[in-house]
């Protein structure tokens, strides 16, 4: 049984000390959060018998095999490296950085450090999205040649994460993230990005709309729309729509999780909805569930000795990718990946 550490429990931590539960091979020992009473309700919450306020102390006292890293960018970093000091394996919640220079310091250290470091990015680990990278990874439809990823919804993130009205930046780096990554996963990696984005609600100060047109190096290409100004029924919040198609045919993954495979002349229409779990609720479910898929990956590919598939170093192609949306967006041209220094 790996012994693990979380640092960080605010808004998102319930779903990640709800997801150790049920992973195998796993237990979290100890919490840390700067904020006293907030990791002493969650201990109590999850029965962890170690709190801490002190990421430092943490790390001294239990010999951590794991760190789960739970807090916002801007810490990542110095936890990350904190972590990986002290020998301990470490998945970090996205986004990974405020910076692409952050980001590799962090897949440096880990490597130097010989240690196993994962990014949290769990959209591509949400199951219905899972079936349609495994379904394009089968060949079902051939290699594809076009793909849409579409994210559209009103849903009021703010009350939750009131972070996120507050930034300069916000629907590419918080939720792009997430459907550049699909993109990547079901089309390969990107050569280069074209971003137009808006901010229609003027009560936050980032943009929260944004249409992005991805080159792969296959020479195909995607469409990544996201917006948080969307209005309309039915309300798809935190579902990513996808319309792939290939040489044989096109898979969908529609409002309410239905999922169409057209191919080579037949069609099938599979309920693709996520499991509710226990502890999860709606419209939740769909993330919830993924927060477990993906901390189990990480688990098994420490005891495998294998790379995590959303590892820091792969990260850092999606993280690249935010990167050059936002220079796209403000300079208005496209952006070549590798362009970024
Ligand atoms: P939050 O602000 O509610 O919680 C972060 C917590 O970290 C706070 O309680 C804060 O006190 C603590 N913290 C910060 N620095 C610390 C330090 N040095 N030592 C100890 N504790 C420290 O944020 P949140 O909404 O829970 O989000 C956390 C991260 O999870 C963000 O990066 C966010 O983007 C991400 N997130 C991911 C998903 C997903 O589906 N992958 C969903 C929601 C949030
Ligand atoms: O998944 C996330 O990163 C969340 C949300 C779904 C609200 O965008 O911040």
């Amino acid at each position: 049984m790996l012994k693990g550490g979380v640092i960080g429990t605010g808004f998102f931590a319930a779903n990640h000390l709800n997801g150790w539960k049920a992973v195998e091979g796993a237990e979290i020992v100890a919490l840390c959060d700067l904020d006293q009473q907030k990791v002493r309700a969650a201990a109590d919450s999850f029965g962890v018998a170690h709190v801490h306020t002190d990421a430092g102390e943490m790390m001294r006292a239990h010999g951590l095999d794991f760190v789960d890293v739970i807090t916002t960018a801007p810490s990542h970093r110095p936890l990350v490296e904190l972590a990986l000091s002290h020998g301990a394996h470490v998945i970090c919640q996205k986004p990974f950085a405020e910076s692409m220079a952050d980001a590799r310091a962090m897949v440096e250290a880990a490597e130097a450090a010989g240690k196993t470091l994962m990014v949290h990015e769990n959209f591509r680990w949400q199951s219905p999205v899972r079936r349609v990278i495994e379904l394009v990874r089968a060949g079902r439809i051939g290699a594809p040649f076009f793909c849409r990823a579409s994210f559209r919804s009103g849903y009021d993130v703010f009350s939750g994460q009131p972070y996120l009205a507050e930034g300069e930046r916000f629907i590419i780096e918080d939720l792009g993230i997430h459907v550049l990554d699909i993109a990547r996963a079901i089309m390969g990696d990107v050569a280069r990005i074209s971003a137009v984005t808006a901010r229609i609600n003027l009560a936050i100060k980032g943009e929260d709309v944004a249409t992005i047109l991805l080159t792969h190096e296959s020479g195909m290409a995607s469409v990544v729309d996201c917006s948080y100004a969307t209005r309309r029924t039915p309300e798809t919040f935190p579902e990513t729509l996808l319309e792939i198609d290939g040489p044989k045919g096109t898979i969908r993954l529609d409002a309410g999780y239905r999922l169409t495979v057209q191919a080579e002349g037949a069609e099938e229409v599979i309920d693709a909805s996520p499991p509710l779990l226990p502890w999860a609720e709606r419209p939740w479910h769909n993330i919830q569930e993924s927060v477990v898929t993906i901390q189990q990956h990480f688990i098994d590919s420490l005891s495998a000795g294998t790379a995590p598939e959303t590892s820091g170093a792969d990260n850092l192609k999606t993280l690249a990718l935010v990167e050059a949306a936002y220079v796209s967006a403000a300079e208005g041209r496209s952006v070549a990946t590798d362009s970024l220094g």
